[in-house]
């Protein structure tokens, strides 16, 4: 006897991609060999297959790369009107758009996500935030972004990326720099290069000046190489807070200036008059969305305490319900962990939940045979003490703490070193404001969770790092006070 409906497979093709087998640096506009010839290769993490090999850039290359962006510069970006800048920009989103299918294959092959993800959430808001920050290219002068009339660029900027949104994050790196008149030098995340260096095609075909965008692509030593290169005006960085912190001990002390977007350790908070439904829903996209590779994931669940059994079986029923599995179908909710290490990482911090005396349960799912997975977990008897109520998991876990009081929420909620996110669910407009209010966090969401806009400034407190990305305040971060006539 049938007990239900079975999905049907329904892979994305992934005929619309063409990988090379081997790539090389991105360098004043063309495709260069690094000076040793170094290489490494980058995987499917759905199933282990070599995509493909990729240059590695060491200090010699990482020099280059700067010089032609400063070249570029000096010579063209700098001097060029906003408005012809904007033209570029405008140009490189519309080609993102109709390249969008091309690059959300890409992108889920190399990271794992699932195409449903990549598709419909990073390359429609990458290309969003180019359409964005090109309308801004000619009226930096009338965003009120310093007391002057006339913000003037900073120079060259040395941008360093995470794997979780590839393409996203390199678009909320490179969009703001190219509007307000700098040129970059971009290092993607060693396990997830290939939207990069497609994203560098991109650039050629819109004939973007030579110089302006270069992608060297390497590991923590390619990152480290660019944020110690003398003639970079400006770091730009989203990672962990470990790297971060390393970051900034080395630029201490010099002229760069520094943007940090780190780690976070959301608190989504759950009140007794809250739409359950919703709530859960709005729970699994916190968490599990991207696998729960998500800097401002809401990991800690606070739920008060008299709906605390209700909303934890409607969440286990519901993630019963999750297909875990094959990132090409269009029909999986949760793809592959991005690689062995992070699925190392998450393997680690639940056997220390388990070891410290929470409870877990885990989806009931079959997971493939090979590749990198975890299946979503929730662990429940959690204490604020706990490593897995403290330290960023970056993985599909989720931990539930209890609440009686609202204030008792907010001290719960800001009981710990980030200060990226959170989330609150109530039917109260009053009491979801007067949490708001008191919550140390860059973004609030209220009834709803892991929202985007290329509009909406977002950044952290405390270990969460420092600085705005996207909206008037992340403009802000790439440009300097100009002259007042
Ligand atoms: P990290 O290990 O910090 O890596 C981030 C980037 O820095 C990678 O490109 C990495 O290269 C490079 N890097 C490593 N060591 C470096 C060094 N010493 N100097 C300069 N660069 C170095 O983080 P991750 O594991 O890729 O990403 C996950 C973290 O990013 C999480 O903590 C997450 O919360 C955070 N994140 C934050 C945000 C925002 S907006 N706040 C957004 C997304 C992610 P390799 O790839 O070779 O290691």
């Amino acid at each position: 006897m049938p007990t239900g409906f079975e999905y049907a497979p329904a892979p994305e093709s992934r005929a619309v991609v063409d990988i090379a087998s081997s790539y090389g640096l991105f360098v004043g506009g063309e495709f260069v060999d690094p000076a040793d010839g170094a290489s490494f290769k980058t995987v499917n993490p759905a199933t282990g297959e070599r995509l493909s090999d990729v240059a590695e850039a060491g200090a010699a290359d990482v020099d280059a790369a700067v010089r032609a962006a400063r070249r570029a510069y000096t010579r063209v970006w700098g001097p060029m009107s906003g408005a012809e800048r904007g033209k570029y920009l405008f140009r490189i989103a519309r080609i993102l758009q109709e390249r969008a299918r091309e690059f959300a294959v890409l992108e889920t092959l190399d990271n794992g996500k699932p195409i449903k993800e990549s598709r419909d959430v990073d390359i429609p808001l990458a290309a969003a935030h180019f359409f964005y920050h090109a309308g801004w290219a000619d009226k930096l002068e009338y965003a009120g972004l310093t007391t002057s009339a006339r913000p003037t660029p900073l120079g060259v900027i040395g941008q360093v990326i995470p794997w979780n949104f590839p393409l996203l994050m390199l678009a909320w790196k490179i969009a703001p720099a190219l509007a307000t008149g700098n040129t970059v030098v971009l290092k993607p995340a060693e396990t997830t290069p290939l939207t990069a260096l497609l994203f560098a095609q991109v650039c050629q075909q819109a004939d973007l000046p030579a110089g302006v965008v270069n992608i060297v692509t390497g590991a923590g030593a390619t990152g480290q190489a660019l944020t110690e290169h003398p003639d970079v005006d400006k770091i730009a960085f989203t990672g962990s807070t470990d790297v971060g912190k390393q970051i900034a001990r080395t630029i201490a002390g010099t002229r760069k200036r520094l943007t940090l977007e780190l780690g976070g350790k959301g608190a989504n908070i759950v009140y007794d008059d809250a739409a359950i439904d919703q709530a859960v829903e709005g729970i699994v996209s916190g968490i599990y969305f991207n696998q729960g590779h998500v800097c401002c994931a809401g990991s800690r669940l606070l739920v008060q305490e008299s709906v605390a059994d209700d909303v934890v079986r409607r969440l286990q029923r519901r993630l019963g319900t999750l297909r875990v599995g094959d990132p090409m179908d269009k029909n999986t909710d949760v793809g592959a962990i991005n690689s062995a290490e992070q699925l190392a990482r998450i393997t680690a911090l639940v056997g220390a939940g388990e070891a410290e005396g929470a409870t877990r349960w885990s989806a009931p799912c079959e997971l493939p045979d090979r590749g990198y997975w975890f299946a979503p977990t929730i662990f429940t008897d959690v204490s604020q003490a706990h490593r897995v109520a403290q330290e960023e998991i970056f993985g599909p876990v989720l931990s539930v703490l209890t609440f009686r009081t609202p204030a008792e929420a907010v001290a719960k909620a800001n009981n710990t070193p980030y200060g990226l996110s959170a989330g609150i669910w109530s039917d109260k407009g009053s009491r979801v404001l007067w949490t708001a209010d008191r919550l140390r966090a860059g973004v609030v969401w209220a009834n709803s969770f892991n929202k985007f806009d290329p509009t909406s400034p977002f950044g952290g407190y405390k270990e969460s790092g420092y600085g705005r990305e996207a909206g008037r305040h992340g403009l802000e971060a790439y440009v300097a006070a100009g002259s007042e006539d």
